[in-house]
């Protein structure tokens, strides 16, 4: 059992070190700024701290991050030991603060809790997201069968991160699809298990990529990295541009990325998470034929029709997916069309031949993306009914916009808002209920509700996606919804929402000899009959569903701030980061939780802090912890205007109040260390 909250392990000479360690670069806290300092205070706080490398700050509980663009040194062991059972004012905001509080309150509360991870396209998630698991796997308590599921958990992220993140303009190793874990503690606190819900992977980028983008990590790495006996057995060479599906963005090979080093994380993270050597083989065996799809060309007959020689890539395809080249043939240029009880054979044009083709690419490697997720999650099943709780991870897709935005860029801004929103219901709520709870009376504060903007997009009826998916209905209809036609001209939208696989072209893939490819198309989908939802509508609903699951759940939040552009380290951009703090809504958050009260802490904690700031609290107080708390700041000479007693916390009103508290602290405090070294002194 690891020691319950706030006991400290620090000794002596520890606990000098730990106060020196208290950053007293700008304030920990922007609650602790003046109250009427505005967003300018703000941005310099952060930029201060940003100087010195202190790169996390709080509001209350909220921790913002801003990317550094650089290693530090605050993530090794020491550091996590340090942050372990310790209160979250006790030492500098950190990551490792956060994620220890909420395993730490969830054990007390025995209740359910998720981070929500936020923040635009290369603000840091997923590595806030990596340090997080990483302080679990590492400072939770242990036993060798735990050990396996801590591994996987751990593996499961160059996996994922090799199948579903990309190089974009905006960051390296782009998540392109979003991401909810669930870490499951039982009641000792051992994480036993996990699972993860993914949501909607950015499928275009298997076939097509912009300028100075690349496809799928996995890809570069297989080609890279794959030893010369699997590159034969895949039939690859190993030559990143001689592949349709990877050259298009014109950066196969990057300085910052290592696909060789990376390769063989994967393969032997695949080993951890239990895939075994069939199943290495298979996936390994469509990875390459994906590969070998974008290489195939079809020729045009005089009457304009496709036509598919026999060619080395279209055997290879044949080969390693187990479906019999003539099969395969047909079905890539020939289309079926029931008319009446008979099945007539169309051929395609060379554009739908492309199409198809294109199409098939997308959906082997999106319906294996998905595979490889519940095969992960079987590997992290928790084999243990007894009663466990969990803490969520959410790092989805951030906020982006690029000169040409697509349907992607839709969903993806969509989700992005929809969370945001989540966020605005969950604080606002989360405040009123406080003050109601604690029985303290409180203003509201005015925000900005996204609401508008969410209905906008997902409204019953009137909504964009509702519409979208009325115009998918009936396409070449011409209706009054010029703008939506204008969408589709520029951007394909229509066509993205559909996402239709041909029907032969499935049941064909239903006869594949690869087991992973038969798992992915299993024949009992849909007679065809009824249509398909429609991308931006699953998506819709999935996101739906995510917002209860996390609506159940005490939340928890990290905003990441982009520093600059250019991943530069130790560049701090005033403008593009004042930009992030306005449209998250930190300023707002901010004035939320200064509505009224600019502090609370409960009384315990209050009292363990500065209890030695009063003699009728020092060394102990016995009674009740709020009349201790009484004594305590009428012995500070707090006015009655300066705080107000809840139920369980006292409030404070002015941070002013804190500060001249925590300056006496700090005082108080050395001079102790200094009496008990010189008592030690005595000793020797
Ligand atoms: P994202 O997840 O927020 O973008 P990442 O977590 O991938 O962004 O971060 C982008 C890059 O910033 C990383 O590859 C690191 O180089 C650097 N970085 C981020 N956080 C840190 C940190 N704490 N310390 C050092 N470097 C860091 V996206 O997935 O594109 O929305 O869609
Ligand atoms: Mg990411």
């Amino acid at each position: 059992m690891r020691e319950s909250k706030g006991k400290s392990k620090l000794g002596l000479r520890d606990l000098e070190g730990a106060l020196t360690a208290r950053d007293k670069v700008g304030v920990q806290d922007l609650v602790l700024l003046d109250a009427h300092k505005s967003e300018g205070a703000v941005l310099d706080n952060l930029k201060t701290r940003f100087s010195v490398d202190l790169i996390y700050t709080y509001i209350g509980t909220l921790l913002i991050s801003v990317n550094p663009y650089k290693e530090l040194d605050i993530y090794s062991k020491k550091h996590m030991d340090l942050y372990m059972g310790v209160n979250f004012y006790e030492l500098p905001p950190h990551i490792y603060a956060l994620a220890d509080n909420a395993y730490q309150t969830m054990l007390t509360e025995a209740n359910n809790h998720f981070i929500l991870i936020s923040g635009e396209s290369g603000a840091g998630k997923t590595e806030t997201t990596k340090k997080i698991l990483q302080y679990y796997a590492v400072s939770c308590p242990s036993s060798a069968l735990l050990d396996t599921v801590r591994d996987r958990m751990l593996m499961s992220n160059p996996v994922l991160e090799a199948f579903g993140n990309a190089k974009t303009l905006k960051n390296d190793n782009s998540s392109r699809f979003g991401k909810y874990m669930d870490i499951q503690f039982d009641s000792q606190g051992d994480a036993v298990g996990g699972h993860i819900l993914s949501y909607l992977l950015e499928k275009s980028r298997v076939v097509h990529q912009n300028h100075g983008e690349r496809n799928f990590h996995i890809f570069y790495q297989l080609v890279e990295g794959a030893d010369e006996d699997l590159l034969r057995q895949l039939g690859l060479e190993r030559d990143t541009e001689y592949y349709n599906y990877l050259a298009q963005g014109e950066c196969t090979s990057m300085k910052t990325i290592n696909d060789k080093n990376d390769w063989q994380t994967v393969k032997n993270a695949l080993t951890v998470i239990h895939f075994d050597d069939s199943d290495i083989e298979h996936l390994f065996g469509i990875i390459a034929s994906v590969l070998h799809l974008g290489n195939i060309y079809f020729d045009r007959d005089f009457k304009g029709f496709a036509v598919l020689n026999s060619s080395p890539e279209l055997r290879w395809v044949s080969k390693l997916l187990g479906i019999h080249v003539q099969v395969l043939t047909k079905a890539l240029s020939y289309r079926k069309i029931e008319a009446k009880a008979e099945e007539v054979l169309c051929p395609f044009t060379v554009d739908h031949a492309i199409y198809a083709r294109d199409a098939l690419a997308k959906a082997i490697y999106g319906r294996t993306f998905t595979w490889v997720v519940n095969h992960i999650n079987e590997s992290l099943e928790n084999q243990d009914p007894a009663r466990k709780t969990v803490i969520g991870l959410l790092d989805i897709y951030g906020f982006e916009v690029f000169y040409v935005n697509s349907f992607e860029q839709f969903c993806i801004n969509y989700c992005n808002e929809k969370l945001q929103q989540l966020f605005i219901q969950l604080t606002l709520k989360a405040e009123q209920e406080e003050y109601e709870a604690e029985g303290i009376e409180w203003e509201p504060v005015q925000f900005f509700n996204n609401k508008i903007i969410c209905d906008l997009v997902d409204e019953k009826h009137r909504g964009i996606i509702s519409v979208l998916d009325e115009e998918c209905m009936r396409p070449g209809d011409s209706t009054d919804l010029t703008f939506l036609e204008k969408l589709e001209e520029k951007m394909g939208f229509i066509d993205k929402n559909n996402d239709l696989l041909y029907r032969h072209i499935k049941e064909v893939m239903q006869q594949s000899k690869n087991s992973i490819v038969q798992q992915c198309f299993l024949p009992d989908e849909g007679d065809g009959r009824r249509r398909p939802e429609t991308v931006a509508t699953q998506f819709r609903s999935s996101l739906q569903e995510l917002t209860e699951i996390l609506m159940a759940k005490e939340a928890w939040y990290v905003r990441c701030l982009k520093s600059n552009d250019n991943k530069n380290s130790g560049k701090f951009d005033d403008a593009l980061v004042k930009h992030q703090v306005k449209y998250l809504g930190l300023m707002e958050h901010l004035r939320v939780r200064r509505a009224g009260f600019a502090y609370r802490r409960r009384y315990e904690d209050f009292l363990k802090r500065y209890k030695p700031l009063c003699p009728h609290t020092w060394p102990h107080w016995r009674g009740v912890p709020s009349e201790g708390v009484e004594k305590l700041v009428q012995h500070l000479g707090y006015q009655p205007d300066e705080y107000k007693m809840g139920r369980t916390k006292i409030f404070i009103r002015y941070a002013r109040t804190l500060f001249a508290t925590e300056d006496a602290y700090e005082i108080c405090k050395h001079e102790l260390v200094a009496k008990i070294q010189a008592k030690y002194k005595g000793y020797r």
